[in-house]
């Protein structure tokens, strides 16, 4: 998916299950298995290529409370980090949307429960308090089993309650704590309960609570996310395969489709069947002019013949998602317009992923690839003028429109930052081996651009690959996905 200008710079620059605990028979299925090395064909083996029920082992989700709990021992005595899970979201009526966890909240405790809250402690030598839902023998025959105090524990906790018994646990926390970081990214609710428990409305004889500081902690997080643990790093490439296994089927499928709608089920369906419970973002599947709307998701609309198909999809397999686009001609072959504006966009890709490399720095690869492109665009002629001057313009940006990479991981557009001197903007972050990030500059001629040549209108060709940083150099995680003109006339003509 590509971010928006204004998530990832402003100057054009950057950019674009069980709720049961089923780690230690999953964590083993992932230790054991070279996910890196799995087949990505659509046609591989079912057994080898399945996902379903995956999960991270509880080790990691330990080792991330571990890190925090550091961090909040150097702030000081009395330091606590209160977290709070994702809220359910109303669809409609009564109908809720399925229930996806906080990425932050998973992070820190692999628990998958609504209404949950975790706390850690610096100075507890039993530091991890987790305040679940109360079991609920009716409400579970509607909507399966909860975890309640002793499944709290069990998945690692080293203390736990369950409301609304939990609610006095969470009050008195608060009550002997100095400094709260808390982390509530989405539950404005729960922010707004922990924020009058710190500071309490009205009088307070000695002003002792007003001494208490309250500190955001979703940066301190952020930050122990943006480098991939080695788990972390196989579950994406599970993702990946998955994802380029969807990507394979919905190619194949759109020969023979006439709507956008069974190209991105092609998709949807291949990648459910292969464990992903969720896509990390809205599927966009774009034909003919659609193509040129970066997040056109509706994916309703006929699909013109002669026309290209655009394919921004991601599978979420065990919370972490990939992100990856391909664009190709429906009728299997390139015509010659089409692959112009290919084999520019792919040039430009080509020269920023080579800049992904330990040291450089994020906006690198960027700069790289508007050159090629805005450069390109005057030898396609649809840009005209004087190359240097046109470059320095930003006049290709009326094109290419957006971003060119972020972060990957839990989020789409993953937890961190781009830039690290304060008042800097626009990318300036040295890469580090462990960051996963996409690559993905894309041109886009639409319809209604009526000073162009007919001949390129509707064409849009954005192609996206998830890049893991390494010692030295990268490793395109979805590289095995077709990606030059022949490869994909090849695969489509199978
Ligand atoms: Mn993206």
């Amino acid at each position: 998916m590509s971010a928006s200008r204004f998530v990832c710079i402003p100057v054009l620059l950057f950019s674009l299950s069980s709720p049961f605990c089923i780690a230690d028979a999953m964590a083993h299925s992932v230790a054991n298995s070279s996910a890196a090395s799995m087949p990505a064909q659509a046609n591989a083996n079912k057994a080898d290529s399945s996902h379903h029920g995956v999960r991270l082992p509880a080790s990691f989700f330990a080792g991330n409370r571990a890190r925090l709990l550091a961090e909040l021992k150097k702030m000081g005595p009395g330091t606590i980090a209160i977290i709070k899970s994702m809220p359910e979201q109303h669809r409609n009526g009564d109908s809720f949307h399925m229930y996806r966890q906080d990425s932050d909240f998973y992070y820190m405790t692999g628990i998958e429960e609504a209404e949950s809250v975790a706390i850690l402690e610096a100075d507890s030598d039993k530091p991890y308090t987790l305040l679940v839902r109360a079991r609920d023998a009716r409400r579970e025959r509607y909507d399966g089993a909860r975890l309640g105090v002793e499944g709290a524990i069990k998945n690692g906790a080293d203390k736990a309650d369950s409301f609304p018994a939990a609610e006095q646990t969470l009050k008195s926390k608060i009550q002997n704590a100095q400094r709260i970081v808390l982390v509530s990214n989405f539950d404005e609710d729960f922010r707004r309960k922990a924020l009058d428990l710190i500071y309490p409305f009205g009088s307070d004889n000695n002003h002792s609570n007003f001494k208490k500081t309250l500190i955001d902690g979703r940066h301190m997080i952020a930050e122990m996310r943006v480098i991939k643990q080695d788990v972390e790093i196989d579950m994406l490439q599970r993702a990946v395969d998955a994802t380029a296994a969807g990507h394979l089927a919905a190619m194949r499928a759109s020969k023979h489709a006439s709507n956008e709608g069974e190209v991105a089920a092609a998709f949807q369906g291949t990648v459910r069947g292969l464990g992903a419970r969720f896509t990390g973002y809205d599927t966009i599947a774009g034909a003919g002019g659609n193509s040129c709307t970066l997040h056109y998701v509706t994916n309703d609309a006929a699909i013109e013949k002669n026309g290209v198909m655009l394919l921004d999809a991601g599978a979420e397999v065990g919370y972490y998602t990939a992100d990856v686009t391909r664009t190709w001609p429906v009728t299997g072959k390139f015509s010659k317009e089409q692959k112009a504006i290919y084999e520019l966009v792919l040039k430009a890709q080509n020269a920023a992923i080579a800049l992904v490399k330990e040291g450089h720095l994020h906006h690198e690869g960027f700069d790289a690839a508007m050159r090629i492109m805005s450069d390109g665009l005057v030898d396609l002629g649809i840009l005209k003028g004087d190359k240097d001057t046109l470059y320095k313009s930003g006049a290709y940006n009326r094109f290419t429109m957006h971003g060119i990479s972020h972060w990957l991981g839990l989020d789409v557009h993953d937890a961190g930052d781009y830039f690290m001197e304060a008042g800097k903007r626009g990318g300036q972050r040295p890469l580090q081996a462990g960051m996963v990030l996409t690559v993905e500059p894309g041109i886009y001629i639409p319809k209604d651009a009526n000073d162009i040549d007919e001949k390129w209108r509707g064409i849009g060709v954005r192609i996206e690959d998830v890049l893991l940083v390494t010692k030295d150099g990268n490793r395109n995680m979805s590289g095995k996905l077709p990606r030059t003109v022949e490869a994909i006339e090849a695969a489509m003509a199978k």
